[in-house]
């Protein structure tokens, strides 16, 4: 079983599940590397109540402290992701001046906001694609394709990108679709696209079936 998830701000993965691992969170982001991220107890916070603390600048660490990935976690007890997305350096700036506005730079930090995870196992489906993982993004209208290894159990390569979709918007969700070999089922909320992976259908029209690349809209929340 593998799983995605959201890094902090850096460092989204994808993990092989297996009983009793220790996957590192909250101590370890990404890979047990020290890169970029290092835990902070909130909670312990005294000098300043949590809720004035600049959690999203990053600069409130001062009144909790933090310690870093390999103080908390043994390499031994430790099982890496098979995956990760956007890991920077240590001295990365995460106040990028696109983002300034309203100072919402967590928009513009690394992360690729992963939604969920499919395993794409269509032998006539996609020329390339058989025995991959895909994994959507909520921040750039692609979906993220992993190849897996004869076993299942490592990603080999670096992963595809895909072109993203014209409108750039979050994509949600993808599946096989049953009895339709190579149909990938992308979710969105309120709006219909169709079309192949790079190639967004206009708004309001009737979803165009696709033979790789089909559509039903998200059940609207508001
Ligand atoms: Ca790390």
């Amino acid at each position: 079983m593998c799983e995605s998830e959201h890094g902090p701000n850096t460092d989204d993965e994808v993990n092989l599940i297996r009983a009793g691992g220790n996957y590192g969170w909250p101590h370890v982001a990404g890979y047990r590397d020290d890169q970029s991220y290092a835990y902070a107890n909130w909670s312990a916070s005294k000098r300043r109540p949590v809720r004035i603390v600049d959690v999203h600048g990053l600069s409130g660490r001062a009144a909790v402290g933090s310690t870093a990935e390999g103080e908390r976690v043994e390499p031994s007890d430790f099982t890496p992701p098979i995956q990760t997305f956007r890991t920077v350096p240590t001295g990365y700036d995460f106040k990028n001046p696109k983002c300034a506005d309203r100072e919402l730079y967590y928009q513009c930090w690394p992360t690729v906001a992963p939604s969920s995870l499919a395993v794409y196992t269509a032998k006539n489906g996609i020329p390339g694609w058989d025995h991959s993982l895909l994994m959507p993004s909520l921040k750039h209208g692609t979906v993220y394709r992993m190849q897996l290894d004869a076993a299942g159990t490592a990603v080999v390569g670096e992963p595809d990108e895909n072109q993203p979709l014209q409108d750039g918007e979050p994509v949600r969700d993808v599946a096989d679709a049953a009895g339709r070999p190579g149909a990938v089922h992308r979710h969105r909320r309120r709006r219909q696209h169709a079309g192949p992976v790079g190639k967004a259908g206009r708004e309001g029209r009737e979803p165009r079936r696709d033979p790789r690349i089909s559509v039903r809209p998200e059940r609207s929340r508001d």
